[in-house]
């Protein structure tokens, strides 16, 4: 039994960083995020009935670090099949791997679409999506395309979906890539060092509910201003929570901080364009269409940005490897 799954990675605009207390990996709060067509993650999922160990290559190396996430997102889709024996699962990223870029949530994604696929349960979307929670808090709004909003209540029962496709507002999105290799705090320790120990996490939290009916209306409406306001601020609430807690968390390097100020520059200039920055040092930049060749141009010639990537946003989650 096999089955194979793309996904693309997503950039959120109202982050989610905090988990729920015991629930398991649900997020503490919903967020709304992009979905990046220019970047993909193809797996897949071979279930062999002989047993064996589950087994996981990354970027056509084996991963033994990574391998309890993946167990965690078939287990949702194992409990529904009778017999599914040992996973063989290979993944690959066309982008960078574990720099803040996402990885983990369009990897999750793909898995959980390529696992479902393998075991005929693809026709379930809910249980899909569980999936994808159970191994990334971010990955179900990878599952989908262009802007998507998870929400969460005050239950814990979340849904996800698509508030507009690619093709009903096509913003363009250019990343500035500032530092190669693998981040210096993974997001899940991250996050959870933020709640234990920061004075300002509650204030964090405190301030999603708004940002995300605030951010929701904006994409409504197609308010690039607005939205843009909204991004940022909430960005920079996300890193000063990181930043408040014990170690403190700095995910910036001096480039990063560049090109905030570049971004923020082209912005009082007119140009359509506001920045974020997930857990990690790289800066994703959204414009409207016409302004992405002065954003990159821009973003290039900052000190210490490596290279810029750029595109379109992207449609959801599908079977199959193209
Ligand atoms: C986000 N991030 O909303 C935020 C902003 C990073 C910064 O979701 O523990 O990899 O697997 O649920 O989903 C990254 O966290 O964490 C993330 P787990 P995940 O995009």
């Amino acid at each position: 039994m096999h089955g194979s799954a793309t996904a693309h990675p997503n950039v959120a605009l109202v982050k989610y960083w905090g988990k729920r207390r015991s629930r398991g990996n649900l997020p503490a709060m919903g967020s709304l995020s992009l979905t990046l067509g220019f970047f993909a993650t193809r797996t897949t999922v071979r279930f062999d009935e002989a047993g064996g160990q589950d087994q996981l290559t990354l970027n056509g190396r084996a991963n033994s670090r990574d391998l309890k996430r993946v167990q965690d997102c078939l287990a949702p889709l194992r409990s529904r099949s009778a017999a599914t024996g040992a996973a063989a699962v290979d993944s690959r990223n066309d982008f960078p791997t574990g720099a803040g870029l996402a990885s983990s949530a369009s990897g999750m994604a793909a898995l959980a679409l390529a696992g479902a696929t393998a075991l005929g349960l693809a026709e379930d979307p809910d249980l899909v999506g569980r999936a994808a929670m159970a191994g990334s808090g971010s990955a179900p709004r990878s599952l989908h395309g262009g802007f998507v909003l998870l929400s969460i209540d005050s239950q814990g029962r979340w849904s996800c979906r698509s508030l507009l496709s690619p093709d009903e507002w096509p913003l363009k999105v250019a990343v500035a890539i500032t530092q190669a290799g693998l981040k210096q705090t993974d997001s899940r320790s991250g996050m959870e060092l933020t709640r234990r120990t920061s004075p300002f996490y509650k204030a964090w939290l405190a301030s999603q509910k708004s940002d995300l009916a605030d951010a929701r209306a904006a994409v409504a409406q197609r308010d690039f201003g607005r939205l843009a306001e909204l991004s940022e601020g909430n960005c920079l609430r996300m890193h000063a929570a990181a930043m408040g807690a014990s170690p403190p968390l700095v995910y910036f390097n001096g480039a990063t901080v560049e090109c905030i100020n570049r971004v923020r520059a082209l912005a009082r200039d007119g140009l359509p364009v506001f920045f974020t920055i997930d857990a990690g040092p790289q800066v994703k930049a959204v414009c409207l269409p016409d302004a992405l060749d002065d954003v990159s141009d821009a973003l290039g010639r900052v000190p210490g940005v490596r290279r810029v990537l750029s595109g379109d946003l992207g449609g959801a989650a599908r079977p199959g490897t193209p």
